[in-house]
Order: C-alpha cells, then sequence, then structure tokens
C-alpha cells in the first residue's frame, strides 16, 4: 500500500477520530488563548475560558472569525507563534480592501503537504507518477501545495505553473504526465487546445486531473474528462487554512472527504449562526486542529455546502463535503432571486456548450438586467440568423426554469470570450461600479 495512503486517520473509526479532534481542540484552544490576544478577547467577551471546552460538542460555543476579522488583524494580530518560527507566507487577493496573509511553520508546511499528498494518492498517484502541476506558483496556495505535496508521494514533479498552454501540452505528452493538477477553467482550455491540435483521448497520456480553487458544475467534469480521456477530481481548499487539500475527492467521485484529523467542518445557517444538521445546505465553517502560525477556530469560509456521513465504498470514513455551490459573496441577487454563476453554467453544459461563458449584471430604471454571452462550440458555429435565435431562445427557457428569472443570452463567436489561465473570471456587475 501507497506510504500516503494515511489509512490509519483517512479510515479512522469514527470514534476514534471524535476522540482524536477532543484531544487536539482542547490543546488548540488553549494555544490560541495563550497566544493570539484577539481571539482570546472574543472568547472573553463570550465569557469563555479554554476550561469551557472539553471536546468537539462545545465547540459551538466559541465565536466566528470571519474575513472581517482577518482584515482588521492584517498583517500580524492573528499570529500564533512568533515571527522567527514562521517560514513561509501565502496570500489571497480578497473581493475587497486587503489582501489576506496567512502563516506557515515548518510543521504547517509538513501538514500541509500531508493533506495534498492524500489528495494525489487518492487521485491514483505513486511514485512512478509524473504529475504537471499547473497552479499558479507564487502567492497563490495551488502551485506550491500540490508540488510539495507530489514531491511527498515521490512523484516525478513539473513544476510548470499556469499559462504557456502549447507547452504544457508538449511535456504531457514528452514526459508521458499522468496527472494534471490545474484549475478546471484551465483544464477545460488545455483540452479545448489539445482538440484544435487534433489530440484525440487516446494520444493523451493523461489518466487523472486534479482540478479545484474554484467552483465547477459535474457537467464541466464530465466535458473534461470526455476531451482529454482522464478521470476529474475535486481538490478544496483556502489560503486561511493553509490552501488546496483541506478536502479532496476520491475514486468514488461523489464529495470531498474532509481531512478531519486536522479540520473540523460544520455547516451554519449564514444568518443566524446556528449550527445545521448533515445533509443541509449552509455555510461551511472550519477550524483548524494543528495549525501553529495561523490557527483559526471556526472561520466562515462563506462557501455554500452541504457535509455527509454516508459510508463511501473506497473504504475511507473522512466526512464528505458536496460541491460547494459557490460562495454567499458570489451569489447574485438578480430582481430579489438568488442566482449562482453555477446553475448557469449548469443549463450551458446540458445544452451541449463548453463552459466559456460571461454574466453580465446591470441595473437600468432600477430594475436589475441578467445578460448572459455564450460562446458557441465550433461545430454548432453559424450566421444563419434564425438558427442562432431558435438556440438563443432554448437557452432563455432553459434558464428561466433552472433560475425562475428571465435572463437576456446573446450567442458569441467561438473563441470571442477571453479564457482563464487560474480562477475564471465568470461575472460582471456593473451595478457595484
Ligand atoms: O483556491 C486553494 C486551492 C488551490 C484549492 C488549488 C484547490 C486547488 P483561495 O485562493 O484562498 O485558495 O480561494 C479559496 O476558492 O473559499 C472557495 O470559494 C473556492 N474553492 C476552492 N476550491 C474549490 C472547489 C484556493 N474545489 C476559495 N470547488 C474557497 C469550489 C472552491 N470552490
Amino acid at each position: 500500500m501507497e506510504r500516503y495512503f494515511q489509512k490509519k486517520f483517512e479510515c479512522m473509526p469514527l470514534k476514534e477520530m471524535k476522540k482524536l479532534q477532543d484531544e487536539k481542540l482542547v490543546k488548540q484552544v488553549k494555544h490560541v488563548w495563550d497566544n493570539v490576544p484577539y481571539y482570546r478577547k472574543k472568547m472573553e467577551e463570550r465569557g469563555l475560558t479554554p476550561d469551557d471546552i472539553r471536546s468537539r460538542d462545545d465547540l459551538h460555543k466559541l465565536p466566528f472569525l470571519s474575513k472581517a476579522d482577518l482584515r482588521e488583524c492584517y498583517p500580524y494580530g492573528l499570529l500564533g507563534v512568533p515571527l522567527e518560527k514562521c517560514v513561509r507566507i501565502h496570500s489571497t487577493s480578497g473581493t475587497t480592501g486587503k489582501r489576506v496573509v496567512a502563516f506557515y511553520t515548518k510543521e504547517d508546511l509538513d501538514l500541509w503537504s500531508d493533506c495534498t499528498s492524500r489528495a494525489i494518492t487518492a487521485a491514483g498517484g505513486t511514485k512512478k507518477s509524473v504529475v504537471q502541476v499547473a497552479y499558479g506558483f507564487g502567492l497563490f496556495t495551488g502551485g506550491a501545495g500540490l508540488n510539495d505535496g507530489s514531491h511527498k508521494v515521490g512523484c516525478l514533479t513539473v513544476p510548470i505553473s499556469s499559462g504557456n498552454t502549447d507547452r504544457q501540452i508538449m511535456f504531457i505528452r514528452d514526459l508521458e504526465a499522468s496527472i494534471i493538477c490545474c484549475t478546471p477553467s484551465y483544464a477545460a482550455f488545455l483540452g479545448e487546445r489539445m482538440k484544435e491540435m487534433g489530440l484525440s483521448p487516446e494520444e493523451i497520456p493523461l489518466k487523472a486531473g486534479i482540478f479545484g480553487a474554484e467552483a465547477w458544475s459535474e457537467e464541466m467534469r464530465r466535458d473534461i474528462e470526455k476531451t482529454m480521456g482522464i478521470k476529474a477530481y475535486d481538490i478544496y481548499g483556502l489560503t486561511e487554512l493553509s490552501g488546496p487539500g483541506v478536502a479532496f475527492e476520491c475514486s468514488e467521485q461523489k464529495g470531498m472527504h474532509v481531512n478531519e484529523d486536522h479540520f473540523i467542518p460544520e455547516i451554519i445557517d449564514p444568518d443566524t449562526g446556528e449550527v445545521l444538521p448533515d445533509d443541509t445546505e449552509g455555510e461551511l465553517v472550519f477550524t483548524a486542529l494543528d495549525k501553529e502560525a495561523f490557527p483559526l477556530l471556526r472561520y466562515r469560509t462563506r462557501d455554500i455546502c452541504k457535509l455527509s456521513r454516508k459510508k463511501c465504498s473506497c473504504g475511507r470514513t473522512l466526512i464528505r463535503m458536496a460541491k460547494p455551490k459557490g460562495r454567499t459573496d458570489d451569489m447574485l441577487i438578480i430582481r430579489g432571486v438568488n442566482v449562482f454563476p453555477s446553475q448557469i453554467e449548469t443549463v450551458l453544459l446540458n445544452n451541449g456548450y463548453a463552459a466559456n461563458y460571461q454574466i453580465i449584471v446591470g441595473r437600468v430604471n432600477n430594475t436589475d438586467t441578467l445578460d448572459v454571452h455564450v460562446e458557441m462550440t465550433p461545430e454548432m458555429f453559424t450566421d444563419n440568423l434564425g438558427e442562432i435565435e431558435a438556440r438563443q431562445a432554448k437557452l432563455v427557457a432553459g434558464m428561466q426554469s433552472m433560475l425562475g428569472i428571465k435572463a437576456k443570452v446573446t450567442l458569441v463567436a467561438p473563441k470571442s470570450i477571453q479564457r482563464s489561465e487560474g480562477k475564471a473570471v465568470r461575472v460582471i456587475d456593473n451595478r457595484k461600479i
């Protein structure tokens, strides 16, 4: 059995996992109380001391942390160790204001690469694999996270970063890469380019892809799998909690196993903060159990998701999170109706389009407008107006039944919407300007 299938933790009986989490949580709360005055104050305001947290059953008593807290504490205010113990930062841009900066000790980096190596192993990676890491390297966590995990498994690692698509394809073919790691939107772009070059799935050596960092639909998964002849695995994470590998998918492809020995997930009602039962949709909240440098307790991710304890046939007992539907802050409210870009994507892919689209929201005479620009595939490209109008009408009807509101759909020529090498920008909200 591979070294980085960490069976002891990944298949740990529930009772033992709870005991492990209880012990780690008590220790971590003490660590935060002793070292992070900002959070200690939040606990004191609730009349809490570390003695009130004896097991994960007491977790709900602890105050939440949010992006606003991170902004307030920028850059060093949430550090849990002296700066000299920190060896790295990563950072992510927020939609508003200051960037988030996360810190890592050597131990933090080691535990993080355990998480990504589990993901690579679950996607079939072994020390014989060639893994092409096409996530961006730098402040973004994608490149570094998968790179370190790939080293740990012992794979031959190609730290190519994102972009330069033809060079990516050359290395995939020449080095016979078996696993590619990148955002799903970049994977779709790579697939499109391979098709253009006349490469059939059989001529592409890849066997698997590890795709995450943005919301993507099941339909998009099937499309990428078909074009490249691979199995596409989802991976989830965020900078605040280390990066990719907080949760990862197994070959069942039915949700991502959360690395529960390192992170306790909860689902809450985003409006009331109340903890919701399994299988109920709400906002995902994580408590990091082992992180030293940036030890966040009850961090509100804003990702909308649900958790399931249903047994997985892969043998892992780790709880599974569904594909995040989107973020509370990605959710568009159009004429009073909640709309997620992922819902629009589902309609497009179900109608034979690729995920090349842009959503433009505006306001005319105090009424919200929703325009969706959709690229035709080369096969459907035509200048026959009647045909284009019929296609547009079909998409309008599909979106109306999915969203409950009417959108204006405009079909545009193939390749006219800009491709993304990292996270795709799907929405332009002119109401905010
Ligand atoms: O995107 C870390 C990452 C890198 C994950 C590579 C997976 C692969 P941030 O830039 O801090 O970190 O963005 C985190 O991205 O809160 C989600 O909204 C979104 N996200 C990440 N993974 C997924 C996924 C990285 N698999 C934010 N599905 C998170 C949907 C995802 N959304």
